[in-house]
């Protein structure tokens, strides 16, 4: 499915796009799990829109206790997708993170790496990011800096729907440049015309943003399942909001647990 000189993109500029690799059934699935995980919102969930200005939903983990994510993890070929692109013999999943942004919604995602919420270490760490409705330039499009994840940095997370500074969180080499205040430095991608089924592939380090919504009826519903490979080891962090648990593993070895499981094989 995956040509190399694609799964060499990802590595060179940290991101591609691949057109209408989500099958309908699938996205129907996921749908049905959306809606049920966002009226049954986990320990993780957070609210980001002001009260009357649309909705910025996110949680986490879903397939932990709605299983239409657990069905669209096993069937659909996100799997295939994320080892192929990465090249890898194992893959161990450690998240699913939806981010819903209704109409009207004004909260940017604000310019951020993901690497820095993540107790991993490593490169070969992709999120796949796959929307359920259209999405365009003034519905919450997703860009990226091209080559960010190999400028060696890794930022000081933010709290990505509002802009501040997760104060709890590990420094590492400070905020984040301002790439919303200097756009013309920056290689800055930005995919604003994308359909359901097609799919964002990203590395954990490059610097991203999301558009606001501000439509009048378009929903910008999307789920990034978030695979490790081969290069991956654990790296235990003092603080970070996305994982509540504290698996028993050596820090520096690998991932293989209940909360890291490995997902796919080579054969
Ligand atoms: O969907 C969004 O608003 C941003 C996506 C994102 O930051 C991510 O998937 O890591």
């Amino acid at each position: 499915m995956i040509s190399e000189e694609l799964s060499q993109a990802w590595y060179d500029d940290g991101f591609v796009i691949l057109r209408d690799v989500i099958p309908q059934d699938m996205r129907d699935l996921l749908a049905v799990g959306i809606e049920k995980a966002m009226g049954n919102p986990g320990p993780t969930s957070k609210e980001y829109a002001e009260e009357g200005k649309g909705r910025f939903f996110t949680d986490h983990h879903m397939r932990r206790r709605v299983d239409e994510f657990q069905q669209f993890l096993d069937q659909s070929p996100v799997r295939e997708l994320g080892a192929q692109l990465m090249r890898t013999k194992k893959l161990n999943l450690f998240d699913e993170h939806l981010l819903v942004k209704e109409p009207g919604t004004d909260n940017p995602t604000y310019w951020h790496q993901d690497l820095p919420y993540y107790e991993l270490a490593g490169t070969q760490i992709i999120s796949l990011w796959m929307p359920l409705d259209p999405v365009s330039a003034d519905s919450g499009a997703v860009s990226f800096v091209r080559g960010s994840h190999r400028w060696g940095k890794l930022y000081q997370p933010i709290k990505i729907g509002l802009g501040n500074l997760v104060e709890e969180a590990e420094v590492f080499d400070g905020p984040a440049p301002d790439i919303a205040g200097e756009p013309e430095k920056y290689d800055i991608v930005t995919f604003d015309e994308m359909q359901p089924g097609d799919c964002l592939a990203f590395q954990a380090a490059v610097l991203h943003y999301a558009a606001p919504n501000t439509t009048q009826s378009t929903r910008r519903r999307a789920l990034s399942v978030r695979f490790a490979g081969d290069d991956v080891t654990w790296q235990p962090r003092p603080y970070i909001p996305s994982v509540p648990d504290t698996p028993d593993l050596v820090a520096g070895g690998p991932l293989d647990s209940e909360q890291y499981p490995v997902v796919w094989t080579a054969t």
